[in-house]
């Protein structure tokens, strides 16, 4: 893992999983995922990871008009790092996905490192309450949903946005084969070090929100790129907190946000972004870690500003 480093702080303000009936805290406009992405960073979070949404309604969109409308607020307010979500949401085709990043060219996306099986469940879901006509449909597509991420797509988002911008990416690893997929583009020459390393615990179709495969996959990782890497973790639901602190105390970086839970805890919503931000930024402190600035997750992770 890379050494002598402070924890850098993701929040991951909206997403595109959750849907309006699951909390009233869930940021839909532009206005307020704006308003959601400068709490955060104003908490302590160094990067924003940034899906949009319809306003009439919050359903995922990949409009990029919609994305200008909240990244400027968060420029003109903050230098916080930019990661526009290239997964976009069920449903999206590759065009959809890569709209926006190749709109605003941002230093940092995420980048799905395989295809998967893609589930969710949430209280609206259990109790079948929808806000909206189309959450329901969109939640049952999501359930028995999939994700394609296959080399081939892979491969395009590296070159349109990599060798096209200089765009780096979070590397989203949903189970230990996807480190292996990492290793194959990282061993063909066509991405370069540092390698920020996002194991993804909890999601239905993914690896399980057990410790041991935290370990698990740090080890791997720690195999497959030494110093090259820098591990970060986030997980789904009630496992967010508790993992966070794990891999934080293992010298890892985090990630919180309401696209990764909608808790601050058991039964309680986050009303708030920068809720989870605050508690995860004390947890850090008290284990006597750092929190990396915006500039520090630049220079950390060799972004280009
Ligand atoms: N929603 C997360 C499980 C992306 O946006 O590309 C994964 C994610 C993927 O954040
Ligand atoms: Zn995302």
């Amino acid at each position: 893992m890379l050494k002598a480093r402070k924890t850098i702080i993701t929040c991951a303000v909206t997403g595109s999983i959750h849907t309006p009936s699951m909390s009233p805290y869930l940021p839909v406009t532009p206005e307020e995922i704006a308003r959601e992405s400068i709490g955060a960073v104003e908490a302590g979070a160094a990067i924003v990871h940034l899906h949009a949404r319809d306003p009439l309604d919050g359903r995922p969109s990949p409009d990029p008009e919609l994305f200008a409308q909240f990244l400027r607020p968060i420029r003109e307010a903050t230098d916080a790092v930019i990661n526009i979500s290239t997964g976009g949401a069920p449903g999206f085709t590759m065009e959809d996905r890569l709209a926006a990043p190749n709109r605003f060219r941002p230093e940092l996306t995420s980048l799905n490192m395989g295809s998967i099986n893609f589930g969710v469940f949430g209280l609206a879901e259990r109790r079948g309450e929808w806000k909206h006509e189309w959450e329901k449909p969109f939640l049952e597509g999501s359930r028995a949903g999939f994700q394609s991420n296959t080399f081939a797509q892979i491969e395009r988002v590296i070159q349109e946005l990599h060798h096209g911008y200089g765009t780096r990416f979070e590397y989203e690893c949903y189970d230990v084969g996807h480190l292996y997929t990492l290793a194959h583009f990282a061993d063909r020459g066509i991405i370069k070090p540092p390698f920020l390393v996002q194991c993804i615990f909890g999601i239905l179709g993914g690896i399980g929100a057990d410790v041991s495969h935290l370990t698990h996959m740090r080890d791997t990782a720690e195999r497959l790129f030494g110093d090259d890497y820098l591990l970060s973790c986030f997980a789904i639901g009630r496992a967010q907190m508790p993992f966070l602190a794990t891999c934080a105390a293992m010298g890892g970086s985090v990630r919180v946000g309401l696209e990764d839970s909608l808790y601050i805890a058991r039964g309680q919503l986050a009303e708030s972004n920068a809720q989870q931000v605050t508690k995860i930024r004390c947890i850090v402190e008290d284990l006597g870690m750092e929190i990396a600035t915006p500039a520090e997750a630049r220079e950390i992770l060799a972004l280009k500003g």
